[in-house]
């Protein structure tokens, strides 16, 4: 069992300070129990406690570290931007260079417009969408989450679903009545609410992979009959690749499945760690923007220096070093661990993931979409995660998110995180 009394002291600070002594609901450990440890520092695989513990960390700040903790492509840029200024507010070569970036690894975004997080990437395309087709209902899924704007935030995943509020207080009903909520993998509720809805719908948002209620995936036939529906209805397709963008291959989820939306939205991976979010595609519908067209969308620190540097300094060194086939065998070498250590203990755990993201459901059935998410036993999934974290496996601190792996780790943590597992799986 670590000793985590400074962590404590600090989370004790945290709350007089703080709601809930947290900056964002789910890294405050309510779904596991507990309190959350400080981060003192993070390097590769590894992140260190304010007592100077060390974990192999498999949530690499919600996805952003996918070349590990303090890369140092990404340090470098970092360091040499911030000596030629940390913020303009004027437009600079560092955005030119990212967005041709983004352009050249995934082919249907003719034009991006950078922002600050992924939370405003989704509202700003959801705003696109409405004023490109005139037209005010949107459709997402249930259980997916898009950030916390208020049009997203009907039955969304992630800390909203972790925390048992998939519709905020505070979203009007008036705003929460224009988004139309389906079960995913599920093309008869698609058809049915294009049949009743079609001509209405401004846009359809989606993750391609719902990484936010655990992580499963589309059945095969469900993404092609959407693109078939939202095309014939003149409806906007949004991929949601916060989360996936340029971590299941250049391309993200849309380069996997074949998929092309009309706009996708990025975030994470996109900033290096830095706060960026960025959402493009079509230009005939990116033109629509301010101060081209009539929707407006702005931001302060929109293209800020050095996270164009970083941004930049990652999606290079992903590109460069084919990063996603060694992402893939690690994801293999963990899906074949855990899944065998589960078996031999006897314990319920249905093992999903997808390149370099993953998650262990404490259920027998396969998860297709958020109502079997919720039969998974969570209170299996935090006596598990305790036990990970005393033996230094820092796992997402919910069953309803998704973990990463990263380029920094190696077979050895592999190995080393699946003993850990077994020990676990033993007690549970
Ligand atoms: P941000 O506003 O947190 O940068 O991005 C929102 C967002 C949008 N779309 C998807 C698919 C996302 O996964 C996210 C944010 N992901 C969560 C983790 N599940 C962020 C963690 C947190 O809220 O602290």
């Amino acid at each position: 069992m670590s000793v985590r009394t400074r962590s404590e002291a600090l989370f004790a600070e945290a709350l007089r300070h703080t709601p809930g002594g947290v900056h964002s609901p789910v890294r405050a450990f309510r779904a596991v129990g507990g309190s959350p440890f400080f981060a003192a520092s993070a390097a590769g695989a590894r992140v260190m406690d304010a007592d100077g513990n060390a974990y192999i960390d498999y949530v690499g700040t919600w996805g952003p570290a996918i070349l590990g903790h303090a890369a140092g492509p990404v340090v470098e840029a970092v360091q040499a931007a911030a000596a030629r200024g940390t913020s303009f507010g004027i437009p600079h070569e560092g955005e030119v260079a990212l967005a041709r970036q983004v352009k050249a690894m995934v082919p249907s975004v003719e034009k991006v417009r950078f922002c600050n997080s992924g939370t405003e990437s989704t509202m700003a395309a959801i705003r696109l969408a409405r004023g490109f087709t005139g037209r005010d209902l949107i459709v997402k899924f249930a259980g997916c989450y898009h950030g916390h704007s208020d049009a997203l935030l009907v039955k969304a995943g992630s800390g909203a679903l972790t925390l048992g509020t998939p519709d905020s207080a505070g979203v009007p009903e008036a705003v929460a009545r224009q988004t139309l909520v389906l079960p995913f993998n599920d093309p008869e509720a698609l058809r049915a609410t294009f049949r009743d809805h079609g001509r209405s719908l401004a846009a359809v948002i989606l993750e391609l992979v719902p990484a936010n209620a655990g992580l499963y995936l589309p059945r095969p036939g469900f993404l092609e009959e959407l693109r078939r529906l939202t095309h014939d209805h003149g409806t906007v397709l949004i991929a949601d690749e916060v989360m996936t963008g340029f971590r299941l291959g250049p391309a993200g989820a849309q380069g996997v499945f074949g998929l092309t939306p009309d706009l996708s939205c990025f975030g994470k991976i996109i900033g290096g760690g830095l706060p960026v979010g960025a959402f493009g595609g079509r230009g005939d519908i990116m033109d629509r923007l301010a101060p081209l067209g009539p929707v407006y969308q702005a931001g302060t620190l929109s293209g800020n220096p050095l996270a164009m540097a970083a941004g930049l300094a990652a999606l290079e060194t992903l590109r460069t070093t084919d990063a996603w086939n060694r992402l893939e065998a690690l994801g293999a070498e963990l899906e074949q661990g855990m899944v065998a250590g589960a078996k031999a203990a006897r314990i319920p755990v249905r093992f999903q993931g997808i390149g370099s993201m993953f998650c262990a459901y404490f259920t027998d059935r396969p998860v297709w979409n958020l109502d079997d998410a919720m039969h998974s036993d969570r209170t299996r999934f935090a006596r598990f995660f305790h036990g990970m974290l005393d033996r230094g496996v820092y796992l997402a601190p919910s069953q309803f998110e998704a973990g990463f792996l990263s380029t920094a780790h190696t077979s050895d943590d592999i190995e080393t995180t699946v003993r850990a597992a077994e020990a676990v799986f033993a007690t549970l």
